[in-house]
């Protein structure tokens, strides 16, 4: 190994990471690998938005609050210059513990596209459960490090199917804006969606959502839209702009290490441990918890194993992550008497995704932003609201690409597997086919409207539907049945979830501003009445 290598890993496991953050101005929290043996009052186990949300709103009330996060700090740039790589050129960065890519659309023009890269505990994670591949962020930060940003608030009409057993109007009036405020959710100027040659995919996409009489929508997002126009005019490095989505973005995109995250680190009492794995929370005597964790080096090795003690333990660890841990441990005695609803009501967001082929003269141009803006609205009439989803190759494809959340019924399980020790998910792939009807009820119509066909080589050979995978995952530990309607684990007083495992399985938009907005109800709720 290096000497440059030696040290960047020892500057991501923790000494070196506030100097690193303050030189690149990114505001993670302070990052200071927790020691075995530590007390500590509050353990939050991942960075994402659920934990992101607990760590700020705790710390706030005076209480000093410990992140555990699996993934890398994501404050120090590699050899290039950069944190992280582009979509195009994907490296050791991309992806987590894998030594061949995996990319969500992984063929073009009937070609596989992924290709060999060294083992890293990289930013996207591709998990692999039976019927389905599951992409999730790894890093502090989570899922909002390789999101698109798309920052949408479900439509007050379909909230009582979301989260039947949440007041609606507390949502609406006082959490959902909480949450965008906190998230930094904006708009795109209209006027120059209309000019910019980045938007054309757009464009093209109205056209046709409008010329078959589904309603089109601009998506908020939390991209900030002045660096994006500062990036076309060429005063500021391109990010959207240059591609960068998948694998994390270096400039416009207001992560959650730039929000919520930067606002708890300014309240000095929150720390984290990157490239720390929870791997059990026990009960321990006078009420307080044992949390096991396993320190990892950039290879995903076990390097150290610690055991401290929480007084409250926060689950944050992701809709998987933290179903993961609770059906593991019930299952194995550590957590028995936790509710027989943990690892039920999973469920994808419906998602599904397709291209379309365009007419020579339709092109959706070479150049395009990575972050989406716009969508088409048919949840009412046929269940389904689609993305017009950007495609930056760098060349004309004449595609338009979509990706759509459904209204798919299904529910899976997670379940404990003794003798593989792991935990499992009964997802069947053929559980996508509601999903694909809902979205055909857009692009049939579209394809009929425009003489046009569906794109056979993007998902494999002759493959219409990426139906092989999601980027939402919801549920596990659903509210008000494996949890009270606050998310506490009641057979456990000071154990709690509060990300997405909460969500029952859709939210029919993308889901982040909803499980940042419930995180935010929880929290206040569990500050108020057990601290
Ligand atoms: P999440 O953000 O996943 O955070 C969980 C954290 O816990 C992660 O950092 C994990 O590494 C960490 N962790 C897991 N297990 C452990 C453990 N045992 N010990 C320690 N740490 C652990 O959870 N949503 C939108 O609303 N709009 C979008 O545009 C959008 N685009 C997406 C694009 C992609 C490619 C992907 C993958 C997701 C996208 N999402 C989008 C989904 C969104 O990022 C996701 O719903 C949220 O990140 C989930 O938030 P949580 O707080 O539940």
């Amino acid at each position: 190994m290096s000497q440059n290598e030696l040290s960047r890993r020892g500057f991501i496991a923790g000494t070196g990471t506030l100097l690193g953050a303050a030189a690149l101005g990114v505001h993670a929290p302070a990052a200071r690998a927790i020691a075995s043996g530590a007390q500590v009052p509050a353990l939050v186990i991942g960075t994402g938005y659920g934990g992101a949300v607990a760590a700020l709103r705790l710390a706030q009330a005076g209480v000093d609050v410990h992140m555990i996060e699996m993934g890398m700090a994501w404050d120090t740039p590699g050899t290039d210059g950069k944190i992280f790589c582009n979509t195009r050129e994907p490296d050791y960065r991309s992806y987590w513990l894998r030594t061949r890519t995996k990319a969500p659309l992984n063929y073009f023009l009937g070609f596989p596209i992924d290709r060999d890269i060294p083992r890293h505990t990289g930013v996207l994670d591709a998990e692999e459960f039976g019927g389905i591949t599951v992409y999730q962020g790894r890093g502090v930060g989570g899922g909002s490090l390789v999101n698109g940003g798309m920052a949408v608030t479900p439509k007050r009409a379909n909230f009582a199917s979301v989260l039947p057993s949440v007041n609606a109007n507390e949502m609406y009036d006082v959490y959902y804006p909480r949450a965008n405020a906190g998230l930094g959710v904006g708009t795109i100027d209209p006027a120059w969606f209309d000019s910019t040659a980045y938007y054309q995919y757009g464009r093209v996409g109205r056209k046709h959502a409008q010329r078959s009489n589904f309603p089109f929508v601009f998506v908020p997002d939390v991209y900030d839209w002045d660096y994006m126009k500062a990036e076309e005019a060429g005063t500021v490095p391109k990010s959207a702009l240059a591609g960068e989505i998948l694998y994390g973005n270096n400039h416009g995109k207001k992560s959650l290490q730039k929000t919520y995250l930067a606002q708890a680190k300014a309240t000095g009492r929150v720390t984290v441990s990157p490239l720390h794995r929870v791997t059990s929370v026990a009960p321990a005597s006078g009420g307080r918890y044992t949390v096991t964790m396993e320190q990892l080096d950039t290879s995903g090795n076990t390097i150290a194993t610690k055991t401290v003690t929480a007084d409250r333990v926060f689950f944050a660890a992701g809709s998987v992550g933290t179903s993961k841990l609770l059906v593991k441990l019930k299952a194995t005695g550590v957590l028995p008497n936790l509710s027989g609803e943990v690892s039920k009501g999973w469920g994808d967001n419906g998602n599904v995704m397709c291209g379309r082929a365009n007419h020579l003269w339709d092109p959706t141009g070479s150049l395009q932003s990575a972050i989406p803006c716009c969508g088409i609205d048919n949840w009412a009439a046929g269940g389904a609201f689609a993305e017009v989803a950007p495609l930056p190759t760098g060349i004309e494809t004449w595609a338009s690409f979509y990706l759509s959340i459904t209204n798919n019924p299904h529910r899976a399980q997670f379940s404990w597997n003794a003798s593989a020790n792991k935990v499992e998910l009964n997802w069947q792939t053929a559980w996508k086919q509601p999903s694909i009807d809902m979205a055909k009820t857009i692009f049939d119509r579209i394809n009929a409207k425009e003489g046009t066909i569906y794109r056979t080589d993007l998902f494999g050979v002759y493959k219409i539907w990426g139906d092989h995978l999601t980027y939402h995952p919801l549920g596990g530990a659903v509210l008000n049945r494996a949890t009270d309607n606050y998310g506490r684990l009641t057979a456990y007083p000071g154990l709690y979830v509060i990300d997405g495992a909460l969500i029952p399985g859709n939210t029919t938009v993308n889901p982040f501003v909803t499980i940042t907005a419930l995180a935010e109800r929880n929290i206040e709720h569990i500050i108020a009445t057990d601290l």
